[in-house]
């Protein structure tokens, strides 16, 4: 075993003891919503897999004052917005998008694209009626694509295309620290070993 790998395997045991050692050393998961969660707006929250046309109209408005446009009111088209978070010193796991609708992609042909900074995470494929069904969408994000503003798109096949959107939620699950700790250290010793082989100068 050269010294090299000596050093790394001392350092990285030496950084697991300390961060295992710390109190807070369990990351909390990150979530930020964007909107609110009452059921589309309307006096009675509807629980997914239901009809809206029981509970709510076509083409309404339900927003309380400052609510973001795409939540709580039914039109048609795209739809555009951000998450935005605190990231740094966190590395993400995994993440997940949760988006409460109503009334999308109700046609055959008529799909909708859900993109993560212009990258595709989920597409929903139209089927005939009904067209009012509420549905809990929830799309692996690739963390990767995680920058702490991310905007989140929804990309309709025809522009036609009516429904509402209740909220969207973002939950980002971080690596433990001592996991992140270890593969900070291990990412650290390769380029020092690379250097050392002359592979990186
Ligand atoms: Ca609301
Ligand atoms: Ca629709
Ligand atoms: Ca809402």
């Amino acid at each position: 075993m050269g010294d090299m790998m000596k050093k790394l395997i001392l350092s990285c045991t030496l950084a697991l003891l300390v961060f295992a050692a710390a109190p807070a050393a369990k990351a909390a998961i990150i979530t930020d919503l964007v909107g609110d969660k009452d059921g589309f707006g309307l006096d009675s929250p509807i629980e997914s897999g239901l009809h809206y046309l029981d509970y709510g109209i076509y083409w309404e408005d339900y927003r309380d004052p400052g609510e973001p446009v795409f939540t709580d009111n039914w039109y048609d088209g795209d739809k555009l917005w951000t998450h935005s978070y605190d990231i740094s010193g966190i590395t993400p796991a995994s993440a997940t998008l949760e988006i409460y609708i109503a009334g999308i992609a109700d046609y055959v042909g008529w799909n909708a694209n859900i993109r993560v900074n212009g990258v595709t995470v989920g597409t929903i494929i139209g089927v005939d009626g009904p067209h009012d069904l509420t549905n809990i969408l929830s799309f692996n994000v690739p963390v990767y694509l995680l920058t702490g503003l991310d905007t989140v798109m929804i990309d309709v096949s025809d522009g036609n295309d009516a429904y509402t959107v209740d909220y969207s939620e973002l939950s980002i699950n971080p690596i433990p620290v001592p996991g992140a700790a270890l593969l900070s250290c291990i990412g650290v010793g390769f380029v020092g070993w690379l250097r050392k082989r002359r592979i990186l100068s």
